[in-house]
């Protein structure tokens, strides 16, 4: 396999001081977000809120990447311009979500596994004409005293890692993302634990699968304690999620971008800093975030196109927040800033 082209991706998604705009929500997820604002989840509407979002001015200056969601790379601009061409245009990457969700695994009460396997490497080469250069496809482990079972964290595994050899064999850039969920009361050395046993997994399997590390990117879950518990500091929260990754997470791999997993924005950005504070890591540590980036915005504009400025204000300051702390430089007082 010549991986000069997935390189070139690579180098384009991992440049500083830049994340990624995860804009991948599902049908289901999108509803549920647009629920929040009381805006009916229709074609039109996900289009303009996408627009919003793809057209933020200097959003490239934080913004290297987007996930789209599989309709949104087949859907165009105000100006009529496709969304994967716009984001060229822009100096962004396109990429897009390909796994088809998460169902009961069998014979593992309380254990989720991912599918969309079935029928990849068509779909990716659909991909690729609409413009997409990079996929991402999440599996999710339920946290319990004894989830995730061992049989949910090898098969999760498993399909992890036959959809990033099956993506670099189409010329597509793996993000794998393995979300340990904060949902539950557990603590965070109990998160700790499952998240080092699900990256030990998951590199082992990437290893089964022949997956060139150094043309993938990885998108993990930070080690915290579950959302019942007590909050920690984002001192501790980096000191225990780097930990993990330096134990798991081979050098050759170019990036760690954080999903926000459910953390308020600002605690997802003070986390990020903290840990960029802890000194050069074999690895740039960045941000993937979805509902962190988004949720000021869609607050800010609720489905009216009177509010599209103010939505965009709110995205592009959150992107920006999380640049500097990708550069370690953040600091909340940073959030009343002018220009927000
Ligand atoms: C964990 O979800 C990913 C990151 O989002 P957050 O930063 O909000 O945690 C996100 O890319 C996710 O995969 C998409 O929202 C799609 O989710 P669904 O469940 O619709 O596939």
């Amino acid at each position: 396999m010549d991986t000069t082209q997935l390189q070139r991706t690579v180098a384009a998604m991992v440049q500083a001081p830049k994340g990624l705009l995860a804009a991948d929500e599902s049908n289901p997820t999108i509803a549920r977000r647009f629920a929040s604002i009381g805006l009916d989840s229709n074609e039109q509407n996900r289009r303009a809120w996408r627009d919003v979002l793809l057209t933020a001015p200097a959003l490239a200056d934080s913004v290297s990447g987007v996930i789209l969601y599989e309709e949104t790379l087949g859907q165009q601009a105000d100006d009529g311009t496709p969304f994967p061409k716009l984001l060229e245009q822009r100096g962004i990457v396109p990429g897009v979500k390909v796994d088809k969700g998460k169902v009961p695994l069998a014979n593992a009460p309380g254990d989720e596994v991912t599918e969309g396997l079935d029928g990849l490497a068509g779909r990716l080469q659909r991909y690729r004409e609409q413009g997409a250069r990079f996929a991402k496809w999440r599996a999710v482990y339920n946290v319990s005293p004894t989830l995730p079972s061992r049989l949910a964290v090898k098969e999760n595994a498993h399909a992890l890692a036959r959809y990033a050899a099956i993506c670099q064999n189409e010329g597509f850039v793996p993000i794998v993302e393995p979300e340990v969920l904060i949902d539950g009361d557990h603590t965070i050395e109990r998160c700790r634990e499952v998240t080092e046993q699900v990256l030990r997994a998951v590199f082992h399997a990437l290893d089964r699968q022949r997956v060139v590390l150094e043309a993938m990117l990885l998108k993990p879950s930070m080690v915290l304690p579950g959302k019942g518990g007590e909050r920690a500091t984002p001192e501790a929260v980096a000191q225990h999620t780097v930990a993990v990754l330096r134990r798991t997470v081979p050098a050759a791999v170019p990036g760690v971008f954080f999903l926000s997993g459910g953390q308020s924005p600002e605690e997802a950005t003070a986390n990020l800093a903290a840990m960029n504070r802890l000194g050069p890591q074999p690895w740039v540590l960045s941000f993937s975030y979805a509902r962190a980036l988004q949720e000021p915005a869609l607050a800010a504009w609720r489905g009216d196109a009177a509010n599209a400025v103010a939505a965009q204000q709110a995205l592009v300051h959150r992107a920006r927040m999380n640049a500097r702390a990708r550069e370690g430089r953040y600091q909340p007082a940073m959030e009343n800033e002018a220009g927000r």
